[in-house]
């Protein structure tokens, strides 16, 4: 039977190759994507980072935890989509200027192509002046930002500036998030809205497009 411990202490341990086998292994006992992501996966993570957080572990300990999981996300890709859904909506994503972290980004992706939206990945380290040409040339519905670091997530206001500039902003709206970010910044800079999770910022996109 297919262990969310050992598949948490393999992601610790950036043992990309085992935690794919164990990830396989796992879905191949019907065990549902969201346990496997949530008790497996992110629970690996949480471990490194309150690790990384006492200088238990380093950069590079990190970085290959961080590959093993983005291993793991990708097998669950299709798992998390719904079945039969079709496209509602356009969503332009990234990590914002200066940031490099790139998960919890690509699990609001997953997500939300789950449910039907269509999402275009601009990566990491998006400056806000790209993230508002890309919506428009686009034309999407949604701009999604993602922030890890207390000194990158004031890009986000810089993306709420640009959008008014470009005198979009009743057109187009702004989704944030990340572990730094919260409801009264979301408030704060005036973007639209800020959801804590990858599974509630999916509602909430389609929300928007359907509205
Ligand atoms: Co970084 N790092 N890191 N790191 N790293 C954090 C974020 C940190 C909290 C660690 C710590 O000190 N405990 C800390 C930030 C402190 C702060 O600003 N308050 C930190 C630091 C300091 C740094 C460096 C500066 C370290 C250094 O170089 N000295 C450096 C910065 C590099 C840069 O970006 N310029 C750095 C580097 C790295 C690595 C490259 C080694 C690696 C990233 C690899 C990668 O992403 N490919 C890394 C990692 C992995 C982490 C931790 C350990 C884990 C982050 C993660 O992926 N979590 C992290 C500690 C932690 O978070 N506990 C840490 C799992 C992921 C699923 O969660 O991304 O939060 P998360 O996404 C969640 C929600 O936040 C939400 O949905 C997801 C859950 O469903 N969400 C959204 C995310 N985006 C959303 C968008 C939305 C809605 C919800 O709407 C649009």
């Amino acid at each position: 039977m297919a262990n969310m411990k050992a598949l948490s202490e393999f992601l610790q341990k950036g043992r990309a190759k085992e935690v794919k086998e164990l990830v396989q292994a796992a879905l191949d006992e019907k065990i549902s994507a969201k346990v496997i992501l949530e008790e497996g996966l992110m629970d690996g993570m949480g471990i490194i980072g309150a690790k990384f957080k006492k200088n238990e572990v380093f950069v590079p300990e990190v970085l290959i935890a961080a590959r093993a999981m983005n291993a793991g996300t990708e097998l669950l890709k299709p798992f998390l989509a719904e079945a039969g859904v079709v496209a509602k909506g356009k969503v332009v994503l990234g990590t914002v200027k200066g940031d490099l972290h790139d998960i919890g980004k690509n699990l609001v992706g997953m997500m939300m192509e789950g449910k039907g939206l269509e999402v275009v990945d601009l990566g990491t380290d998006v400056p806000a002046q790209k993230f508002v040409e890309e919506a428009i040339s686009n034309n999407a519905n949604i701009i999604a930002c993602s922030a890890l670091l207390t000194t990158t997530m004031t890009e986000m206001q810089n993306v709420v500036k640009e959008l008014e500039k470009a005198g979009v902003q009743d057109k187009i709206k702004i989704m944030i998030g990340g572990a730094p970010v919260t409801q009264s910044y979301c408030e704060n800079i005036k973007a639209d809205y800020y959801t804590a999770d990858a599974a509630s910022a999916a509602e909430v996109a389609v929300e928007i497009c359907e509205a």
